[in-house]
């Protein structure tokens, strides 16, 4: 089965995403738009693994989280992959605790490696972002872009992180298998 580890957001800020990005869906159809469902952010994404590998994996991450405590994020600006001139993916990016986000995506890769379910790109450099359009032949996003770029989301505190199946064909597309939290942060009012 196909899987990732990822993070979810609350309500607010996806309406708050959601909002700021309506203005550019009916003037680029060509865009496949995300839907605010399946919004998330993606930790690591593990490709095909098996059940063996699943069922070592599920303690392994259990193990993982717990040396981590929750942080804040905030959506911000907007990017692309591979750039906003010839754009396969439309992105907003993150801000705020970034150092945390990324050392959390690397005990998860070292979890999944552990539990034999190493991700097929683990050699690449973490970039959080949130996919809010795909496109298969190359786009031009200059303009969203430079639209997004002021947007800044309301904060938000992660506090767990879920294991999610992803059935590209399948209804619903993603199913969660597991959900583990992150320990309190010491300093819960920083978060707020
Ligand atoms: P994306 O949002 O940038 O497409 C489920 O597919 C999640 O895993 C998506 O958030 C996706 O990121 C991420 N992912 C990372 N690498 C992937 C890959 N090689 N194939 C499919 N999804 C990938």
């Amino acid at each position: 089965m196909r899987l990732f580890v990822g993070l979810a957001l609350p309500p607010a800020v996806l309406d708050d995403l959601d909002a700021a990005c309506a203005p550019f869906r009916p003037m680029r159809e060509d865009l496949r738009w995300t839907s605010r469902e399946a919004w998330h952010i993606t930790l690591a994404f593990l490709g095909e693994v098996s059940d063996l590998s699943l069922t070592r994996l599920l303690p392994r991450l259990e193990r993982a989280v717990r040396r981590h405590q929750s942080f804040g994020l905030s959506l911000s600006g907007a990017g692309a992959f591979p750039g906003p001139a010839r754009a396969n993916v439309l992105w907003s990016g993150l801000s705020g605790d970034r150092r945390e986000l990324g050392d959390l995506a690397a005990s998860v890769t070292a979890a999944a490696r552990r539990a034999g379910a190493a991700p097929p790109d683990a050699g690449r450099r973490f970039r959080p972002h949130l996919t809010l359009a795909r496109c298969r032949m190359p786009a031009d996003v200059r303009s969203i872009v430079a639209g997004l770029e002021g947007y800044q989301g309301p904060p938000w505190a992660a506090e767990e992180i879920y294991l999610i199946r992803s059935r590209p064909d399948g209804q619903p597309r993603y199913e969660t298998l597991g959900c583990w939290e992150l320990r309190p942060h010491a300093d819960i009012s920083r978060l707020a």
